[in-house]
């Protein structure tokens, strides 16, 4: 942290009680703008944690093997999807649900039409990569700006959707050879319809705080780092991103 010489002390409401978290002036939650906002992007993420944990149940079906994990993890969004809805609920605000409903309805029909043909890989690219990627974007450069009762629960909901990832990741990593080419179809047909959501929200995060920018960077760092984790080469998967971001 700077403080600039001329004010050697910085004003008590500036200053962050966390060390890790960056300091920034903290944005007005009761103005009807921020309300709105907060209304839209907060449907996104309770719509978002409540298909996650269907995600979850309709994969624990499909991977036998591993169905007690994937029950856990689905109950995790379920968990996910009560404690952010409490953010809203704190602030007196209702999140719209049916904006996000049309908004995500493109990547679940998408995951549906998978696991309708048996494309287990898509399914899991889908939501154990793609989602979870912009899960932990969006909690990221969510945490800065969030208020003293949003902070604690999406810290902890952040430290969760790690699991999720590296589920994904494991399960593709080990069968890389056969899932390959499957998983670069998948991308280039997932990603876009992501970024059509981060797209709808980008007024909506400027005006609680959010770098719109900051998030769609660090998403394409998390998803490139997860696809060299699972044996992309480091071109290979830069690549496919792109191919993917300019469809
Ligand atoms: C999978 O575990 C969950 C999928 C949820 C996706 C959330 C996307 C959120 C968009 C941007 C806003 C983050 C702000 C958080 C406010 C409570
Ligand atoms: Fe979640
Ligand atoms: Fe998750």
């Amino acid at each position: 942290m700077t403080v600039s010489p001329a004010s050697p002390i910085a004003p008590a409401a500036l200053v962050s009680p966390d060390p890790r978290v960056p300091l920034q002036a903290a944005p007005d939650t009761t103005s009807e703008s921020y309300r709105q906002a907060y209304s839209r992007i907060n449907g996104v993420v309770v719509v978002g944690e409540t298909l996650a944990h269907h995600h979850f149940r309709r994969l624990a079906r499909a991977i036998p093997d591993d169905g007690a994990e994937l029950l856990r993890l689905g109950q995790m969004e379920g968990n996910h999807a009560r404690e952010l809805s409490a953010c809203a609920r704190n602030l007196g605000v209702r999140p719209d649900i049916r904006l996000a409903k049309q908004l995500f309805a493109p990547l679940h029909q998408l995951f549906r039409q998978c696991d309708e043909r048996g494309d287990i890989t898509g399914c899991v690219v889908i939501q154990c990569l793609i989602v979870e990627c912009f899960a932990v974007a969006a909690y990221r450069s969510y945490l800065p700006v969030a208020d003293a009762f949003a902070r604690p629960i999406t810290a902890a909901v952040l430290e969760d959707e790690s699991q999720h990832l590296d589920y994904g990741e494991a399960w593709l990593k080990q069968r890389f050879a056969a899932v390959q080419a499957a998983v670069s179809t998948i991308c280039l047909q997932a990603l876009p319809t992501t970024l059509t959501i981060l797209r709808a929200l980008v007024d909506d995060m400027r005006v609680i705080g959010m770098d719109p920018q900051e998030l769609l960077a660090s998403f394409g760092e998390c998803f490139q780092e997860a696809l060299e984790t699972i044996g992309y080469g480091s071109s290979e998967a830069a690549r496919l991103l792109r191919r993917a971001m300019a469809t």
